[in-house]
């Protein structure tokens, strides 16, 4: 192809995925929440490209009609003459890249050209009817020819704006190109790059196994047995061989292959045939408040919202003190088995058991938030909602009242008799409004009505352990069958908000392969438990001596049977019940501590590798030549692998060799609360809790770890 010799100095990225401006799931966030960090590097020599969908598309994109690079422009005259239809213009999300979404259905006229072509050339198989997938081909030709017709355009044209082009790329030469995607559904184009030998480095991360999640979700000892599945049998039987296909072919096409963590890596190399080249974690925007109590007051303002929310749905059994009421929650994609949602039900009835044991004060709110099929919200939820939003509203009219004959007398300068404060109307008011919280039903386990309730796994597991939020279970069930918003009637809260009210999320997967949710708690000072099975989990069990002592709680479900995990995870939820407030809030401080190693500042490094290697392994002679090696080197980020003498394109292998320590103040296990009270009462005197020393002490050992691990830029932050 053409005859400008490449320059690596100032490479184009392009991002493939079908989750680009398209929320779907997990990778939406991964891309979204990436694009500030790869902006900063790429500017606008980077582009994302997915596929078009007109219902979100025009919320997500704001169009530009024209591309400042020529061959942008080009190339995209070229797609509009031969009738294919796109959106070009800027993601509206922070550093706003580029962005083009290719209309898939504008296409579809060439679906079964392009199949029977993939079938010739690549010997992918793509039977009728499977739509997903005959999506992820059309798509998947459109990339590939849009990235062939912008080469073309490269070699006569100067490819991107005058300014960047003149300092780095002479009109003699081609800014190489890096294409990197994401998951199975985007992998189709990079087959098909391969196939047409297109000078472009190629990346492949997988988010998840295809085989992995259909073996998992089954009865099926997956970890144990990795190394012996009969992959094509297997994909075979859950009529998914063909899209395993793509996946296993865009595996081995690429010249680098990541997973999302090193547990999913492990699985790839069993399930995909190739150990890949690098871990590329999930990272986050972590957003910091310029103090740490910021973080703490809006726990308590979005915990006063689920109270409400709380108040309504228990009208009638609202014989649980607020005060000592703890918020879990458990959240996702409904995958009952991979999610850990059996496990989540079943330890619940444990801590139920062991809770009323104990006779604790201390009720748990255990809320399942995950989609399903449903009809509408259910009238007795609604109904609780409504009946204490009229009890608030009479009780503001009677103070309201009792207050204007107060006003009355005193201007007569008369104080008045206390029995005449409340007139006999509003005591039949108010008895009329209590009247109205008498039920003869507990209070619902759902808040919606389902489409399939007899059969649903959530419910049916829930039936199994009764937990029926009867007035003397101390674990209240709450399942909402759909992701929350705002303007939720009943739980008005977005996720964020709701997040950030609870005081424990609990996560305990058996298929995870990275796992946001723990994450997200994690940068917003929530503490969570996770599994060793998670690739979350294993990070964090990696990155930091005692986990725990941080608000990070590792289950193990992979070398303790089911029984004993859903007793760990029953234990751990008991004895966070035991601490008391101080040490909930003690230990909320030191779980927002960690949200620096989640950073992508932090984990963008290990995108800036790969696509270090990937150019490595596309042009060699290039990077191999004088004017290069050092300066890229240095660019790339790669000082700290060269030191520690690792083989860099042995990405996988490379481990931190230090720990985030333990912290030096006592950790945060279940003490007596009279201590608890005195010591409160101790710290207050010298200051000491109001001031938060221990914590600034615990901070600076942080900051150490994280320095030895190579993590710069956090002290300021830290201190
Ligand atoms: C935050 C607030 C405190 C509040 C506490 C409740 O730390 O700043 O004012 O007392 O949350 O914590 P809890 O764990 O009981 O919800
Ligand atoms: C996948 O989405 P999931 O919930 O189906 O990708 C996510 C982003 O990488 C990851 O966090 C999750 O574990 C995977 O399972």
């Amino acid at each position: 192809m053409g005859d400008k010799p490449v320059d690596i100095s100032k490479p184009l990225l392009f991002e493939v995925a079908w989750e680009v401006a398209n929320k779907v799931g997990g990778i939406y966030t991964v891309i979204k929440s990436k694009a500030p960090v790869t902006c900063n590097e790429y500017g606008e020599r980077y582009c994302l490209i997915g596929p078009l969908s007109y219902k979100t598309a025009p919320m997500e994109v704001e169009a530009v009609t024209k591309p400042q690079s020529e061959a942008m422009r080009n190339t995209l005259d070229n797609l509009t003459q031969r009738g294919i239809k796109f959106l070009y213009g800027r993601w509206l999300i922070e550093g706003a890249p580029h962005v083009l979404l290719l209309d898939v259905s504008s296409a579809n006229h060439r679906m079964n050209e392009w199949k029977s072509d993939l079938w010739n050339t690549a010997g992918i198989p793509s039977p009728p009817g499977d739509k997903e997938t005959n999506e992820a081909i059309v798509f998947g030709y459109l990339v590939a020819w849009f990235l062939g017709e912008f080469m073309h355009q490269q070699q006569h044209v100067q490819s991107l704006p005058q300014s960047e082009v003149d300092e780095h790329h002479p009109a003699s030469t081609r800014p190489a190109i890096i294409a990197h995607f994401h998951e199975w559904l985007a992998g189709v184009a990079l087959v098909l790059l391969r196939n047409r030998g297109l000078d472009i480095a190629t990346i492949f991360t997988t988010h998840a196994t295809l085989l992995g999640r259909y073996l998992c979700a089954g009865d099926v000892d997956f970890y144990n047995n990795l190394k012996y599945f009969d992959v094509d049998a297997e994909a075979g039987q859950r009529g998914i061989y063909h899209r395993y296909c793509i996946e296993r072919a865009a595996t081995h096409c690429a010249d680098v292959f990541t997973t999302v963590s090193h547990i999913t890596a492990y699985e790839a190399e069993w399930l995909l045939k190739r150990k890949p080249d690098g871990v590329t974690p999930n990272g986050l925007n972590v957003v910091k408040f310029s103090a740490l109590h910021e973080f703490q007051n809006l726990h308590a303002k979005a915990k006063e919202k689920i109270h409400e929310f709380t108040r309504g749905h228990f009208y009638g059994y609202n014989d649980f003190d607020l005060d000592n009421t703890l918020y879990f929650f458990t959240a996702g994609r409904y995958e009952f088995r991979n999610k850990g949602v059996d496990m989540f039900i079943e330890s619940m009835a444990r801590l139920n058991a062991q809770l009323k044991h104990i006779n604790s004060p201390i009720t748990v709110v255990a809320f399942i938030i995950m989609p399903a099929t449903t009809h509408s919200f259910t009238v007795d939820a609604l109904k609780g909602q409504a009946v204490m939003k009229q009890l608030k509203e009479s009780v503001a009219e009677i103070q309201n009242s009792i207050g204007n004959r107060i006003f009355e007398n005193a201007a007569r300068g008369k104080i008045p008799e206390s029995t005449s404060l409340v007139s006999d109307q509003d005591f039949v008011l108010l008895k009329r409004r209590i009247f109205a919280l008498k039920r003869d039903s507990l209070p619902p386990v759902v808040t919606h009505n389902m489409a399939d309730d007899a059969a649903d796994p959530i419910l049916s597991r829930i039936r199994d352990v009764k937990l029926f939020n009867a007035p003397e279970d101390r674990v209240k069930m709450i399942f909402h069958p759909e992701f929350l918003s705002s303007n939720n009637p009943l739980l008005g809260l977005d996720y964020e908000e709701f997040l950030r009210g609870c005081h424990l999320g609990v996560f305990p997967s058996y298929y995870e392969p990275w796992g946001y949710t723990p994450a997200e708690c994690t940068v917003m000072g929530v503490p969570s438990i996770t599994t060793n099975l998670s690739g979350f989990g294993c990070f964090m069990d990696e990155m930091i001596s005692h986990p725990s002592d941080y608000g990070i709680y590792i289950v193990d479900r992979r070398l303790k049977s089911v029984e004993e995990s859903c007793q760990q995870l029953a234990d751990c939820m008991m004895e966070f019940c035991q601490k008391s407030r101080r040490q909930r809030i003690n230990q909320r401080n030191r779980t927002e501590r960690l949200s620096d190693l989640l950073d992508w500042k932090r984990m963008g490094l290990e995108y800036v590798k790969a696509r270090w290697v990937a150019i490595r392994r596309k042009w060699p002679q290039l990077v191999a030549s004088p004017n290069h090696s050092g300066a890229d080197e240095l660019q790339y980020g790669y000082e700290s692998d060269a030191a520690s003498g690792l083989q860099r394109d042995d990405l996988t292998n490379l481990k931190y060799h230090q720990k985030v320590p333990r912290p030096q103040s006592a950790p945060g296990s279940p003490r007596s609360r009279e201590r608890d009270e005195i010591e409160e009462e101790q710290d207050r005197a010298t200051g000491l809790f109001e001031s938060g020393d221990g914590e600034r002490f615990d901070a600076a050992e942080l900051i150490e770890g994280l320095k030895a691990l190579g993590v710069k830029g956090t002290s300021e932050s830290y201190v």
